[in-house]
């Protein structure tokens, strides 16, 4: 089986340390050893009925941070979904293996419905199955994901599963979800038990890939602790100091160590001092990307010509791979 990674991110704006962490920093390692898809999901950004203008410009702004992140346009394929249909025509087939109960159970369509569910949406509750048709139009075999998105990934693969026993042939891999690194899941700065996201209405919940380095070090002061040490080497102590773990999380991912050799190294010492360092750790990391995003937005014709590049590559993957499915199918060609 040919192997294609293919991953994504809605262009909803704040583009935070948790996308850049659980997501964006480990696709970079696949361009070296497969072929790479990476999609800036503007239809899955309108369950969240975005501006025009902004959903113009926030598109641009995640294809610089792929690229400013080390996503090289020459070799992995930058795309925006929008610019090929096979996802949503592929979407509706797929819907219609789907039942409602796997649906029911998407943990994250309960979430973001909250409590008026009767008023949500019908694209936030279906939005998994355009993630699977996302992936399976392009026969996508590794998928590296934050931890959030396991649940979407196993539905991806129920659903391939159910079209290849409906029409008795493996026409679509079954895609693995590759979650790595320390920081799978980043949490809000400001609540250790809600994940940092691009919606938090709190701007000092998330640490956004574009603040300047002044910004990086107010967030993190005011980022929430316990007034306790950092905690000592084989101590539980996650579940009631969701923040402390957080913060240690964020440490050891941005400086390459495992949680452990965190917590050795800085074992009963203060958090305003560890503070200080993660500043700088995130300031050093964070900072080069910044400034390079910054420079790559100021020219949008070369952005565009990226997407224009990427769409045309994306259709050259994805449309022989629908003809083939619609003549499994029983649809006509065309
Ligand atoms: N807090 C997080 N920690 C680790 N990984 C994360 N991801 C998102 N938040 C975290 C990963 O980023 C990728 C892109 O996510 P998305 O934009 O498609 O949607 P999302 O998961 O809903 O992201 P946000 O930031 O929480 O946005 P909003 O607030 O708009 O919903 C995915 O790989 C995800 O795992």
């Amino acid at each position: 089986m040919h192997q294609r990674v293919f991953s994504g991110i809605q262009p909803t704006g704040n583009l935070h340390l948790g996308n850049y962490l659980g997501a964006i920093r480990n696709w970079v390692g696949f361009q070296d050893r497969m072929e790479t898809v990476f999609c800036i999901v503007d239809l899955h950004a309108l369950t969240q009925a975005p501006d025009p203008a902004e959903l113009r410009q926030n598109i641009r702004e995640v294809t610089a941070a792929y690229i400013a992140s080390g996503i090289d346009p020459k070799r992995a394929v930058i795309f925006a979904q929008s610019r090929c249909s096979v996802h949503a025509e592929l979407a509706w087939v797929l819907s219609c293996h789907t039942p409602l109960g796997w649906l029911n159970r998407m943990t994250q369509f309960k979430e973001k419905a909250g409590k008026d569910r009767e008023n949500a949406l019908t694209g936030l509750y279906t939005y998994p199955v355009l993630m699977a048709a996302d992936i399976l139009a392009y026969h996508g075999t590794h998928v590296p994901v934050g931890e959030d998105q396991k649940q979407h990934l196993e539905l991806a693969r129920d659903i391939a599963g159910a079209f290849n026993r409906f029409y008795q042939r493996d026409f679509f891999p079954l895609p693995e979800p590759v979650i790595f690194g320390a920081a799978t899941r980043v949490m809000s700065l400001r609540d250790g038990t809600k994940k940092m996201s691009k919606s938090d209405p709190s701007d000092y919940s998330r640490l956004v890939m574009t603040d300047s380095a002044d910004t990086v070090a107010l967030k993190l002061r005011k980022a929430k602790t316990d007034p306790l040490p950092l905690p000592e080497p084989g101590q539980e102590f996650e579940k009631e100091r969701p923040e402390a773990a957080n913060l240690i999380g964020i440490y050891a991912a941005l400086s390459d160590q495992s949680r452990d050799e965190v917590i050795t190294t800085w074992a009963g010492r203060q958090f305003s001092e560890f503070k200080k360092e993660l500043t700088d750790l995130a300031v050093a990391v964070l900072g080069p990307i910044g400034v390079e995003m910054q420079r790559l937005l100021a020219d949008p014709a070369a952005i565009d010509a990226v997407l224009d590049d990427g769409a045309a590559r994306a259709n050259a993957i994805a449309r022989p791979i629908w003809t083939e499915a619609k003549a499994l199918i029983g649809l006509p060609p065309g």
